[in-house]
């Protein structure tokens, strides 16, 4: 654990710097959206980050491009807004509905602690489209009367100025939006689970005796591994690109070296952060080597991170709740990242194949029968 830096957020801050991003936005899924003070103007100014296809919010009406959203006004402020209330109370989840995406990393959180923490009946879901459209996304059947997400977010503020982000929860009562920050509603469904159905604690993703090393853990995995895959794959020059690629290997072969100890993250139990590190790595060789140019090295050829990758995906809560299709789809269908938008073949990566027993004498941990 020593060689990991929960709280040192150095690299990042520095790689937001170089990229332009300031300290607050989180680096979005796939729309560089953040422009409020002259650096990060000229990251947007960029030749790339221009053509990259964003839909935003400003003041309630919608822009399909950053030099759009720029005619807007010369001087626009654009500060993201999130919906961080705290929901899900004894009354139940009955009135919430999860709006998620089967090939987004953030949707994938909170699907993967809805099934593991067996609340499949208890929350209701609704997805959008694989691909995501001019307009954003779009919702596969239209949802207390709305067909886009852009429009649940202007029923939360008609004049809303914002990303138009997945997942989120939608409160069927007040019709709007409760919170749409995936970290609060993976935790939200652990405390909901732990208060009012898991009396006997069966699965608790974030125990309360371990939450400071798990908090310090999803730190570092957000900003080392989750967000750095963007942050190669939309390097503006040669020189950011190599440096995010050293930094994001870096941190890869750290917690390749931590899981060489333990099964899990924090120990012999699965939590919340292994849920989020897991959500990239399912990713990896299949979309961020091909399509973020994350390749020096594949996921299969790290000696711990793969077994471990497999062994979470063959869980049976868990296999449902990838898919692969989706994920490459949503990818490969960006044009400002595939521009011919050629979805290339599925590579035979074997997820199911059984943890070998080299694999499993690498990855210490019994886990498997050998
Ligand atoms: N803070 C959000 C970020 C979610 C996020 O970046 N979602 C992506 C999913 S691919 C999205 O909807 N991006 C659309 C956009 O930013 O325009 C969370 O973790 O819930």
């Amino acid at each position: 654990m020593s060689e990991l830096r929960p709280e040192g957020r150095g690299s990042f801050l520095e790689a937001r710097e170089e990229h332009g991003l300031d300290e607050e936005e989180s680096y979005p899924a796939y729309s560089a959206v953040a422009a409020r003070t002259g650096r990060v103007r000229k990251y947007f100014e960029h030749e790339r980050i221009r053509q990259t296809v964003v839909t935003i919010l400003i003041q309630g009406q919608l822009y399909h491009s950053w030099e759009e959203a720029r005619s807007h006004s010369e001087t626009f402020q654009f500060r993201s807004r999130t919906f961080r209330d705290q929901v899900f109370t004894e009354e139940g989840l009955d009135r919430y509905v999860l709006v998620a995406g089967k090939g987004d990393p953030w949707s994938h959180r909170v699907t993967m602690a809805r099934s593991l923490l067996g609340l499949e009946h208890t929350l209701e879901i609704s997805y959008v489209d694989e691909v995501i459209s001019k307009d954003g996304w779009r919702l596969v059947s239209p949802l207390d009367g709305h067909e886009y997400v852009y429009q649940m977010y202007l029923a939360n503020d008609a004049e809303f100025t914002g990303r138009i982000s997945v997942p989120f929860i939608w409160d069927r009562m007040e019709q709007c939006i409760a919170n749409n920050e995936s970290a609060d509603i993976l935790r939200m469904l652990n405390a909901y689970n732990i208060a009012y159905l898991n009396h006997d604690r069966a699965v608790d993703l974030y125990p309360q005796k371990r939450a400071k090393e798990i908090d310090g853990l999803n730190d570092y995995i957000q900003d080392e591994i989750n967000n750095a895959v963007y942050k190669v794959g939309f390097s503006p020059t040669q020189e950011i690109y190599d440096k995010m690629l050293s930094q994001l290997y870096d941190a890869l072969e750290n917690l390749d070296q931590h899981l060489s100890t333990q099964r899990y993250l924090s120990g012999p139990e699965l939590c919340e952060a292994d849920l989020r590190l897991f959500a990239t790595l399912v990713r990896f060789d299949i979309v961020y080597y091909p399509c973020l140019r994350c390749c020096k090295k594949r996921l299969q050829d790290f000696h711990h991170l793969w077994p471990y990758t497999k062994e979470i995906y063959q869980t049976p809560q868990i296999r449902p709740t990838v898919n692969f299709d989706a994920i490459r789809k949503m990818y490969f269908s960006l044009g400002f990242l595939n521009p011919s938008l050629i979805i290339p073949a599925p590579a035979d990566i074997d997820f199911d194949s059984k943890v070998t027993s080299t694999e499993y004498m690498l990855y210490s941990a019994p886990f498997h029968s050998p």
